[in-house]
């Protein structure tokens, strides 16, 4: 009887301290817009698995998709990390760019041609200085991923210039400077989030909408009328891996390490994924009837020079400096 009992009391103690292991996990939220079936929600994915793994469990990141956290308004996603509603986020800059002015640098038409010119800004200086930015309104910027860079779709014709582009009515997302930049086309634009956008081509409310290859081939979007795609590379939307700041200072320096390093990794991942997927991307859009439309660089040049207002307004809001610190890196990559 005393060795079962033994036994019993070592049986139960074994279960307690599994239970308080237990309790050392720690369970985070993680905010994105789209989901797994596109690069980034694979790259919010990618990360909760990496800081699992290696923090033996004591990190479980839950990813929470559409928005959802901020009922699907997606502008305000920024606002409810600083506030501590969401944990962290894996988030494109066009939807930090309310809160966040220095990001709106990534908006500006036409400035990065490439994407050694998206690396260029990103990965030096640039990118520090606005990862400065970041944390300085409250949010801990921890690493870079990519949507990528936007093209134009419409239901009503091949787009090649700004005369094409007369009153159609376009959906966009972020700041205000999107409307700048259509309005300054001549188009007709009108803010709306990512939940309202499909609804809104499917009705006709809208003509058309800008987005990256992967997202308009994996949501579908040439089923709602949208025959026309214009590549015209007018910006790109890199991603950023966030933690809300009062999270990041409860985690030991340990953990702060490991959330960093993950989330470089996930990024770099993702970012190399996406990119050596978009040729075979294209094609499949191809393949579904969608007319493509290539852009000379003389046609390029005219969409360049009918957005300069665009920078006018713009550059002051952004920082003269941080946008003249971004295009030498450009034109030194
Ligand atoms: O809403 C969009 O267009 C999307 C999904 O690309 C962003 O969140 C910026």
């Amino acid at each position: 009887l005393k060795k079962q009992l033994t036994a019993l009391a070592a049986a139960a103690c074994f279960s307690m301290s599994a239970a308080s292991f237990a309790q050392e996990t720690r369970e985070f939220s993680v905010s994105t817009v789209l989901g797994d079936a596109f690069p980034w929600g694979q790259a919010a994915s990618k990360w909760a698995e990496l800081v699992e793994e290696r923090s033996e469990g004591r990190m479980k990141l839950t990813v929470y998709p559409n928005a959802q956290l901020v009922s699907g308004d997606q502008t305000r996603e920024f606002s409810a990390m600083r506030s501590g509603l969401i944990d962290m986020a894996v988030a494109s800059t066009i939807n930090w760019s309310p809160q966040v002015p220095e990001l709106n640098l990534f908006s500006l038409p036409f400035l990065m041609p490439d994407e050694a010119a998206i690396d260029a800004i990103t990965q030096g200086e640039t990118g520090e200085a606005i990862f400065a930015a970041i944390e300085r309104r409250g949010v801990i910027p921890l690493g870079w991923g990519e949507n990528g860079f936007r093209e134009l779709s419409n239901s009503r014709s091949a787009i090649s210039g700004p005369a094409d582009m007369q009153g159609l009515k376009v959906r966009v997302v972020g700041s205000p400077l999107f409307l700048d930049t259509f309005n300054t086309l001549g188009a007709n634009p009108t803010q709306m989030s990512w939940a309202d956008a499909k609804p809104a081509l499917t009705t006709g409310a809208v003509d058309g909408q800008e987005n990256p290859l992967s997202v308009f081939d994996v949501a579908r979007i040439d089923q709602v009328g949208q025959e026309h795609l214009t590549l015209w590379r007018y910006m790109a939307d890199p991603l950023v891996f966030g933690v809300n700041q009062r999270v990041w200072n409860s985690l030991s320096a340990e953990d702060q390490q490991i959330l960093r390093e993950t989330a470089q990794e996930a990024g770099a991942w993702e970012i190399e994924k996406s990119r050596a997927e978009l040729a075979e991307t294209l094609e499949r859009i191809k393949e579904r009837g969608v007319t493509v439309t290539e852009l000379t660089p003389e046609q390029h040049q005219a969409f360049a020079e009918a957005t300069q207002a665009v920078y006018e307004k713009w550059v002051p809001r952004i920082g003269e400096d941080l946008v003249e610190q971004a295009q030498a890196a450009i034109n030194a990559r």
